[in-house]
């Protein structure tokens, strides 16, 4: 991208006027100093040019090297192998014991300046018999490497790491390990200006104070018209924001809502504990039905019995259980219990509310509702023990088993699917039949929902004299191919990361 020098900002040029006095790379303290600038402001602005690839920054860490307290004792004293070294050219040789007994050192100074006079090649010992080794004659008069860099530190008190030579350094590492120095790590910077940063220079930089607000006073006295702007850079950087948002969940209810709302439906609801009278036996699902076993459907021992409804619609349902009322159907042919009809559950289906809703309200009727179910299922992929489903019926004299497949299929098509369906069954329906949608990452089949004709064992004792075609959909599988991912316990985890990528948005559909 091509800058024009109107484009910049007034710290940016001035930066880049300064390469034109004082040279093409230089410290942005002498920037500063010249453009009377905080260097802060510098370097904010040599960022905004590196961006835009008019200057580059290069940036060199160095170590600054001080002594610490035991490095300037040492400075000061001398390392304890030189003194020790100095005794034994004195002494030529000493046998070990007697250095400890005769000599002016401390017992720590003695193990510390042997350990570094052996490091050192500056000893042997023989027989407990200590002597100087003739590699060592040569540093009689002259220093070790650390011993250098004591006396530098000592006289300059702190020198930069990349000003030393290559002996100061070897010495520097000695020191260092020995835990005598003070070691601080900088970066300094060094601004280069660069061939574009150059023909910028070249067409001319004419620094103006520019306006950043323009002011009531401006306005009033006309002098906006004489103030210089700089240009919006559309481009530049800015922080990445994530604003608070929905979780893409409860976004597909709400599509789903508004779909069926769209689609002449009247929303509904029911209770979370339900009796299993409405979960099963309204349903005309046999109470020793497998549906119903513990291991399949939570039992509350809170409260201990639910209440049931007009005792009329009790007497109707066992007989219809028992004997099939007066249905023409046989029923189920047991002694129906109404103690069991009494247990408190939570809801297995939303297909409860559909019951209630129908004992309440009389066809014509389109109804549909959502809410949350339990299972006791072993999770996976696909199951969850908590699920979302959308339930639904069309009560009304003249609805068909084919209405019921067109609504399906027509709402599916809104949230962008093709489903199959297949014959099924279900205590409570007939016809049935289960839709389906192919995942090609599974290669196979997964079942989206359950749907049919209630039968007339259900219908006889709410007292419905019309068809009623009724669905119950799962929702958590509907959002996992619309989501795109392949497991369903994703929707449950707090992935933040995943949940502020997700691309879906309120009321928009992504397929
Ligand atoms: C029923 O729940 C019936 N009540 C549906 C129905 C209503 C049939 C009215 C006829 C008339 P089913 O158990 O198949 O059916 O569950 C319906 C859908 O819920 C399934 O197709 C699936 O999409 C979803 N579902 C079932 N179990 C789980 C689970 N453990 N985790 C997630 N989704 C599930």
């Amino acid at each position: 991208m091509v800058y024009k020098t109107d484009e910049l900002h007034i710290y940016e040029k001035k930066v880049l006027k300064a390469f034109e006095s004082l040279g093409f790379s230089l410290k942005p303290e002498k920037i500063a100093k010249k453009q009377k600038m905080d260097i802060k402001a510098v370097m904010s602005a040599a960022g905004s040019l590196e961006s835009k690839n008019l200057v580059k920054i290069h940036r060199k860490t160095d170590y600054l090297i001080r002594l610490n307290d035991e490095g300037l004792k040492y400075a000061k004293e001398g390392l304890p192998e030189r003194r020790l070294l100095n005794y034994l050219l004195e002494k030529k040789s000493i046998k070990m014991k007697d250095l400890f007994r005769e000599s002016p050192f401390e017992k720590k100074d003695i193990n510390i300046g042997i350990g570094w006079l052996k490091k050192k090649n500056c000893i042997k010992i023989k027989k407990g018999v200590l002597e100087v080794t003739k590699k060592c004659e040569k540093f009689i008069d002259k220093d070790f490497e650390d011993e250098k860099l004591l006396k530098e530190l000592l006289k300059k008190e702190e020198i930069w790491y990349s000003s030393l030579t290559k002996d100061l350094k070897k010495g520097y590492e000695l020191l260092k390990n020995r835990g005598l120095l003070d070691i601080k790590e900088k970066t300094t910077h060094v601004l280069e200006i660069t061939e574009e940063g150059k023909k910028l220079l070249d067409e001319g930089l004419e620094i103006i104070e520019e306006a950043t607000q323009v002011t009531h006073e401006d306005l009033k006295s006309g002098r906006w018209k004489r103030l210089k702007y700089r240009p919006y850079d559309i481009f530049v950087e800015y922080p990445k924001i994530y604003p608070g948002k929905t979780h893409p969940l409860r976004d597909i209810i709400e599509e789903i809502r508004k779909i069926f709302i769209s689609m002449g439906f009247k929303e509904s609801r029911g209770p979370i504990v339900e009796s299993a009278f409405w979960n099963f036996d309204s349903l005309f699902q046999p109470q020793d039905h497998a549906a119903r076993e513990m291991q399949d459907t939570f039992y509350l021992k809170n409260p201990k019995i639910c209440d049931l409804p007009d005792e009329k619609l009790v007497k109707k349902v066992k007989d219809v259980h028992e004997h099939g009322g007066s249905t023409g159907s046989e029923g189920w042919g047991y002694k129906w219990d109404i103690s069991i009809a009494k247990k408190p559950v939570l809801r297995t289906h939303t297909t409860c509310i559909s019951a209630r809703f129908l004992f309440e309200n009389k066809p014509p009727v389109k109804m549909f509702s959502i809410g949350r179910v339990f299972r006791r299922e072993t999770i996976t992929y696909k199951h969850l023990p908590e699920f979302h489903q959308v339930e639904g019926i069309i009560a009304s004299k003249d609805v068909t088993f084919r209405d019921l497949l067109g609504t399906l299929r027509e709402f599916y098509k809104k949230l962008g699917f093709e489903v199959r369906f297949r014959p099924a069954y279900f205590p409570y329906t007939y016809l049935s039949t289960e839709c389906e949608i192919y995942l090609p990452e599974k290669g196979s089949w997964i079942e989206l929902g359950g749907a049919g004709m209630f039968r007339p064992e259900v219908l006889e004792p709410l007292g419905i004299k019309t068809p009623v075609a009724a669905f119950g959909l799962g929702i958590e599988r509907l959002a996992m191919i619309k989501l795109g991912i392949d497991d369903i316990r994703m929707l449950y985890r707090s992935n933040i990361e995943w949940l502020r990528k997700n691309p879906l948005v309120k009321g928009i559909k992504l397929s």
